[in-house]
């Protein structure tokens, strides 16, 4: 059944009021509600709830127990019959969450209890209107045995707490905010806790608690620490105050995601909550660092403004991943947040807007919301608050939310909702921007040059286009937001004028197909940058030569501007050597060379220089050619390395004679020398055996984990003896670790050479688990997606592998199946034999398919 935007209705009843009580027990747990209903409609004498595989025990309206003859009864919902204006309705139900393998509803994790209702989630619970409109303000009562459960916990302020006889005890939260169901939590179980406390701006005081597996409290402060980081953060930039007297989060191990933004208790996969330097890397510190941050944010952008239906998902996912990049930009570096993000944008919203799955940030239709949480919700919905901020200028857009937030506050918004907070000048503009939000596909920029020597003038024709995709083939013009600025042949900043005035970069909106943009004070041919910063998600096409290209990414002042034409001179080269068209290409001895000018840089930061030296991965560059081969892209990317590590020898002996840096510390110049060193360990391996003993060396030295996994991945990519005494070292020390274990996991799935047939041997490993999402990733989600030479291999073997996984898995978890059957999406970029394995492969999966969720993804991206 295909849902579309343009149906929505509003609910008949509101629920203003709600009581829930839970008697937990892991297979016949019962709930009981009490709902207060008001009728909104007026000609309304009857709601249909949703529910999901719930035992349905009794139904009482307004005091009585009723039968069949007041409600009708199917396998999803329940429609109370003969209601007036109000009512007040009681239900029973009995539910089983120690069964529950797919995570939704009310499950178990380690033998505590935890919940997980977004998007549709709640109607496993028990019968409601599980819907984002539908605002009610709950109590909750949760009782459990004491033994085994002593910590329990939801949403809101506790209010009692009590013995509840026969070694059972009880706890009851008030939530003062009224919420829709995907927002509500609950968690029971056994925990190590820790606590501190926030005072807000306006001297409230909140009791903030992390709880975690018994044991790994220590590896719990760096949440704790970026939670209070968070909270001052939003109270400083976008002025957004708490507003309860607890805040909660909880790690679980068995999570379909990420976390969690449940009102005042979060619930966080493990994987982005623990983190100590010996167990977790840099990279996971700062994503723990921002998916804390993300979560919280929500409490303002998705919880106090929710939505009025799913369509509007992006409203508070793309807003909040802005909000969440923003922050990690304040704490870090933010040049190296805006490469770090651009390039997950690339990799992984750049292919989907061009496959498929192709979508607008805001669909306008959907089988199943749950294949909705994708990139481009997320990701290119950051990049149009993005684009927002820049069109309307940083004041207009700070002023804009600040309305944003007033006027929506309490309510279930619309992406017009908005729009409509922000002053666009005309209602013109707000339409051409708003089409960010309805429109698939990655436009192209094109940038051509004329310059006119004599009067020193210079203009750029600029184009803009967009492919046709699925269900939308007529697009119209965006307002893309331009950072111009120019060098001359010599790499200095050339201050053209425009319209009259000088600069050394111009802020200039292009909004139609094609634009003639002029400058003065040219006297030769100026090399511009346009997308300095990158504020908009576009491809950029531009007639700048090898040598202009060389100039730029060795001078342009905006480091982003420097590492995005060194990467496309660097794939340029390993484009032409992987075509056998080596001289076509850009001469790698002059990238090198320009690129070891960055260490003798006066702003030279170690961090943004790994990346820079640190050429495209195989999949980056499948995407950037029409002939993509990995293994040849492979072996190109390795000959690239070696020379980019023989030439830059001088700059790694440096590097390394160096005192490593503090293995504790988590500051920029410790994060971005441990880069560094792991760029040119991942360089080095290139060599082969040659470079083993090198990187064994690494292994053995590393002081914490960042530097074990950059040892262990340069020596997955040279393999033999050093590699597996590498791997039988790790899993001895860390058997017992659940998330250093899937790091061993996910390593060996990535392994280039020998992928399948690892992966074919760990599966059998008496530590590997489909039911455990995180497991199930470690393993089919790295080797599908990070291991494109194994995976993409000519004779369909990796399709195949993953296919076979993917039927298992889909009768287990169906969330999880339908999310890594889309590294299949590109598969019509592939030679005929490839797309023949893998179009094969999708049918017999979908031929299997139990599940909506997985049906959905498989026949869009064999259809489209
Ligand atoms: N809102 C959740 C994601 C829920 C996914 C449901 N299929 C996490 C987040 O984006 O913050
Ligand atoms: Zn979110």
């Amino acid at each position: 059944m295909t849902i579309q935007l343009i149906d929505y209705t509003a609910p008949a009843y509101d629920i203003p009021e709600t009581h829930l009580d839970f008697s937990l027990s892991p297979d016949a747990t019962r709930v009981t509600s009490r709902l207060k209903l008001e009728r909104r409609d007026l000609s309304a004498d009857r709601i249909t709830l949703d529910g999901e595989k719930l035992q349905l025990e009794s139904v009482a309206i307004d005091g009585e127990i009723v039968g069949p003859d007041r409600y009708e009864l199917t396998d999803t919902s329940l429609t109370l019959l003969g209601l007036g204006e109000t009512a007040e309705v009681e239900i029973t139900v009995t539910i089983a969450p120690q069964g529950n393998t797919e995570l939704m509803g009310l499950y178990m994790s380690g033998g505590r209890y935890c919940t997980q209702c977004e998007a549709e989630g709640f109607r496993r619970i028990t019968y409601f209107l599980d819907r984002p409109d539908c605002l009610s303000r709950f109590t909750v009562r949760v009782e459990a045995e004491k033994d085994g459960f002593p910590t329990l916990l939801s949403n809101g302020d506790t209010v009692e707490t009590g013995d509840a006889g026969e070694g059972r005890h009880y706890a009851v939260f008030v939530d003062p905010h009224p919420k829709p169901t995907y927002l509500f939590a609950l968690v029971a179980g056994a925990f190590d806790s820790i606590f501190d406390d926030f005072t807000t701006a306006s001297g409230q005081a909140v009791k903030l608690g992390v709880h975690v597996d018994p044991g790994q409290a220590g590896r719990a402060y760096f949440a704790m620490d970026a939670l209070k980081r968070s909270m001052k953060w939003d109270e400083d930039v976008f002025q957004r105050e708490y507003d309860l007297s607890e805040f909660h989060i909880v790690a679980v191990r068995d999570f379909n995601f990420g976390a969690m933004e449940n009102k005042g208790l979060n619930i966080f996969n493990s994987s982005l909550l623990l983190a100590d330097a010996e167990t977790a890397t840099d990279a996971d510190f700062m994503n723990v660092e921002r998916v804390v941050a993300h979560e919280y944010f929500h409490n303002w952008s998705g919880n106090r403004i929710t939505l009025r239906d799913w369509f509007q998902l992006c409203l508070k996912e793309g807003l909040t991943v802005y909000r969440d990049q923003e922050f990690s930009s304040d704490m870090r570096s933010r040049p190296l947040q805006r490469i770090h993000d651009v390039q997950g944008l690339r990799a992984i919203q750049f292919p989907e807007d061009d496959g498929p799955l192709a979508h607008p940030p805001r669909p306008t239709e959907y089988e199943t919301i749950d294949n909705f949480y994708t990139s481009t919700v997320y990701n290119k919905g950051a990049e149009v608050v993005r684009v927002l901020r820049e069109l309307l200028g940083a004041d207009g857009f700070a002023a804009g939310m600040q309305r944003y937030f007033t006027d929506n506050d309490g309510t279930a918004a619309t992406l017009e909702d908005f729009m409509a907070a922000f002053d666009f000048g005309s209602a013109e503009a707000r339409e051409a921007a708003f089409r960010w939000y309805q429109q698939a596909g990655t436009p192209t920029v094109t940038m051509r040059r004329e310059h006119n020597a004599e009067t020193g003038d210079v203009t750029l024709v600029l184009t803009q286009s967009q492919k046709p995709t699925p269900g939308q083939t007529d697009k119209a013009p965006l307002p893309v937001p331009l950072r111009i600025g120019f060098l001359d042949a010599e790499g200095r900043t050339l201050p053209l004028s425009h319209n009259g005035a000088a600069s050394d970069e111009h802020h200039l909106t292009f909004d139609t197909a094609e634009a003639r943009l002029s400058f003065s004070g040219a006297a030769g041919m100026p090399i511009p940058a346009i997308l300095r910063g990158f504020n908009a998600p576009v491809k950029v096409d531009t007639d700048l030569n090898q040598e202009e290209k060389l100039v730029q990414m060795a001078h342009d002042p905006d480091p982003f501007t420097r590492w995005d034409t060194g990467q496309l001179m660097m794939a340029e080269a390993m484009i032409a050597r992987a075509e056998g068209q080596a001289q076509a290409g850009p001469p790698l001895d002059r990238i090198a060379q320009a690129l070891a000018g960055e260490f003798d840089r006066d702003d030279f930061e170690p961090g943004f220089v790994a990346r820079a030296i640190r050429p495209a991965s195989v999949s980056e560059l499948l995407q950037q050619t029409d002939t993509p081969d990995p293994a040849a892209l492979f072996a190109a990317q390795l000959e690239t390395r070696r020379t980019l590590s023989a030439a830059l020898a001088g700059q790694r002996k440096t590097e390394f004679a160096r005192p490593a840096p503090d293995a504790d510390s988590l500051e920029n110049e410790a994060i971005g020398r441990r880069a560094l060193r792991s760029t040119f360990l991942f360089l080095a391996a290139a060599e082969g055996e040659s470079a083993a003993e090198l990187a064994l060396d690494a292994f053995h030295q590393a002081g914490n984990m960042t530097d074990s996994m950059a040892a262990l991945r340069a020596l997955s990519e040279i393999g033999g003896s050093a590699f597996e005494t590498a791997l039988a070292e790790f899993e001895a020390r860390w058997k017992d670790d659940a998330l250093v274990m899937d790091k061993w996991f996910s390593m060996q799935a990535m392994a280039p050479h020998d992928g399948a047939e690892r992966v074919r041997k760990l599966v059998q490993h008496p530590l590997f688990s489909l039911k455990n999402p995180n497991r199930a990733r470690a393993v089919y989600g790295a080797f599908a997606n990070a291991n494109p030479v194994c995976f993409h291999a000519e004779d369909g073997s990796g399709y195949n592998l993953v296919a076979d996984a993917l039927i298992e898995l889909d009768a287990i978890n169906p969330g999880t199946s339908a999310r890594i059957v889309r590294s299949f999406e590109t598969w019509k970029r592939f030679d005929t034999t490839r797309q023949a394995h893998a179009k094969a492969a999708l049918e017999r999966v979908l031929a299997a398919a139990k599940s909506t969720n997985l049906k959905e993804v498989i026949t869009k991206t064999l259809g489209g």
